[in-house]
């Protein structure tokens, strides 16, 4: 940690004003060039303080860049983990409006759904397949705080990794009914395929997307709670959008996820 908490504090309240105004900054690295990952997640948590106070509900958690189709894209070689808020959730098949997002981006992920509290460290994949109680198909709409998606690893992590929004919908399926490694989806952009993948893209099974995620929070000494919603990370690239778009993702054996950009 190089960070003390008021500058913790002051580059949160930055990075939350960028998101109300929808006036991106420039990443915070270029000022704090030493800042390391405990500095990155301490901001990140700053935040999230910031709009529990401010009366926002924590909707799940998040995690990113967990395909290679992602990390190629950003040109990374880890995963993130972050948060989702209450009014990042827009319904399926609804309209969402594009004014709320600096430079919105959509990805296609699997999210589980919990009923037993998961720790780390030392999390797997079949804790996490012991603990899952359904999944359910998801796009994760991404927009990043930083201008022209200029930013590092760190910067990233300490923007709640560009979290801002998620629509669920099409089947809640237990898991052990299907084989979700080999489930395949496409992602249609007004009516044309620009995507296609199967979910083992992420990781090799989402489910250990999941199991990171709990070895992650460990180090910094929390748990994913029974009953948690996680997005497990985009299984293709992330697709960027323009207002009026409209967006439909097949999920094999899962139904479908659609929204429009308005
Ligand atoms: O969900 C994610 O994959 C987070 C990615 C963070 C970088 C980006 O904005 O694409
Ligand atoms: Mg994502």
């Amino acid at each position: 940690m190089t960070l003390d908490q008021a500058t913790i504090a002051a580059l949160a309240a930055r990075l939350e004003e960028a998101e109300h105004k929808r006036a991106p900054l420039t990443k915070i690295t270029d000022e704090y060039p030493h800042l390391d990952w405990d500095d990155a997640y301490a901001i990140q948590e700053a935040i999230r303080a910031s709009k529990i106070k401010a009366g926002v509900r924590i909707a799940g958690l998040k995690c990113g860049l967990t395909s290679q189709a992602k990390m190629k894209q950003m040109n990374v070689t880890e995963p993130v983990f972050g948060f989702l808020c209450d009014y990042g959730a827009y319904p399926d098949g609804g309209e969402v409006p594009f004014d709320k997002f600096i430079a919105p981006r959509i990805e296609a992920e699997v999210a589980f759904v919990t009923h037993t509290e998961l720790s780390g460290p030392g999390c797997h994949i079949a804790q996490v397949l012991a603990a899952t109680e359904f999944v359910m198909p998801a796009v994760e709409i991404l927009d990043s705080r930083y201008r022209d998606f200029k930013f590092d690893l760190i910067s990233v992590v300490a923007d709640n990794t560009s979290a801002a929004g998620f629509v669920t919908g099409g089947r809640a399926r237990c898991i052990e009914e299907l084989d979700l490694p080999t489930l395949g989806l496409v992602v249609e952009k007004n009516g044309r395929i620009v995507e296609l993948a199967a979910a083992a893209a992420v990781l090799g099974h989402p489910a250990t997307s999941v199991a990171m995620l709990a070895n992650n929070l460990a180090r910094r000494g929390q748990v994913i709670p029974a009953g948690s919603f996680i997005m497990t990370g985009g299984i293709t690239a992330a697709i960027g959008i323009e207002r009026g778009d409209a967006i439909s993702v097949r999920f094999q054996d899962l139904g479908s996820v659609s929204l429009r950009f308005v």
